[in-house]
């Protein structure tokens, strides 16, 4: 067995010569979800040439430019575009969409639930941190309603999403929600997301103490965390509890498990059977 210790393999895949210090606040959970990404690419021993990382634009997004992979940082809103491309072009690839609630919910909501419905070959990670945190904290929409942001002082309004129900009823192949808090399911979550065929969406809930927290009574790295602790619910565990024991609970784990082959699979199966059947009249 290996002696090698969880940071050092993390610091394998680092551009640690050329892209730091990095850019996060201490106590961000965004660092923690890259950790455990990392981790289970290097468990599945994919190589890191065969891995595409590519973001949008947030705190959230500038994940993508501190690994050693083949990485895109690309425009807001767009990470599904670019990695719907590169997997159609490149299927043995393993294409990984990195992206914050509201880069994902908002300007790219449209491309959220396209790709999952066209069930693309792409792991999708959505760092939900309930609000817009590069920009200085303003809603997005999986910001809880009732809670207080820079342009919902008085009170957040509307409903949030819900992620995995959103994802699911879109068509995805697998949904699963994990927390930075617990981290050891988050990435037994991303090794299944990664594994998987079709478009895999991994919801990784992650405190922003910065822009959210300090608005809403967790003004500390330690407070969210401890939020997290106490909110979050195996899955199991939250479908037996009586409904009006339900609120404020969030469910944790593997919600959908399909096993339908990806868009570019059946793409290329229909190429290869029209190119068959071409042949076939040629000859005629
Ligand atoms: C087309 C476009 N619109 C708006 C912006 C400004 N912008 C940059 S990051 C961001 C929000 C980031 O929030 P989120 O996606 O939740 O990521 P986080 O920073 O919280 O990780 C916005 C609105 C932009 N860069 N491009
Ligand atoms: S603003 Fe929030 S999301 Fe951005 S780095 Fe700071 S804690 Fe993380």
């Amino acid at each position: 067995m290996s002696n090698i210790t969880g940071n050092e393999i993390i610091h394998q895949y680092l551009r640690h010569n050329k892209k730091f210090p990095h850019v996060l606040c201490a106590g961000c959970g965004h660092g923690i979800v890259l950790g455990t990404l990392i981790r289970s690419i290097h468990s599945l021993g994919i190589p890191k040439d065969d891995v595409v990382v590519v973001a949008g634009i947030g705190c959230s997004g500038r994940l993508a430019v501190y690994v050693d992979f083949n990485t895109v940082h690309t425009t807001h809103g767009r990470a599904l575009s670019f990695a719907t491309g590169i997997k159609m072009s490149n299927s043995h690839l393993h294409v990984i969409a990195l992206m914050g609630d509201g880069d994902a919910l908002s300007i790219g909501g449209n491309h959220l639930i396209h790709a999952a419905r066209r069930n693309i070959g792409v792991t999708a990670m959505i760092l939900n941190n309930s609000i817009y945190g590069m920009t200085g904290g303003q809603s997005s929409p999986a910001t809880p309603e009732g809670s207080t942001t820079m342009t919902n002082p008085y009170g957040q309004l509307d409903h949030s999403f819900d992620i995995v129900e959103l994802a699911r009823g879109a068509g995805a192949n697998y949904v699963a929600r994990g927390t930075v808090f617990h981290v050891n399911q988050l990435e037994k979550i991303m090794v299944e997301a990664l594994e998987r065929p079709g478009f895999s969406l991994v919801e990784a809930v992650t405190p922003c103490h910065t822009q959210f927290g300090r608005k809403n009574k967790y003004k500390t790295p330690v407070d969210m965390y401890k939020w997290l602790k106490s909110t979050a619910i195996p899955l199991e565990r939250y479908n037996e509890l009586p409904e009006d024991k339900r609120a404020g609970r969030m469910p944790i784990g593997v919600f959908v498990d399909r096993g339908r082959p990806g868009y570019e699979e059946r793409y290329y199966a229909m190429q290869e059977n029209f190119l068959k059947q071409a042949a076939k009249g040629a000859g005629r």
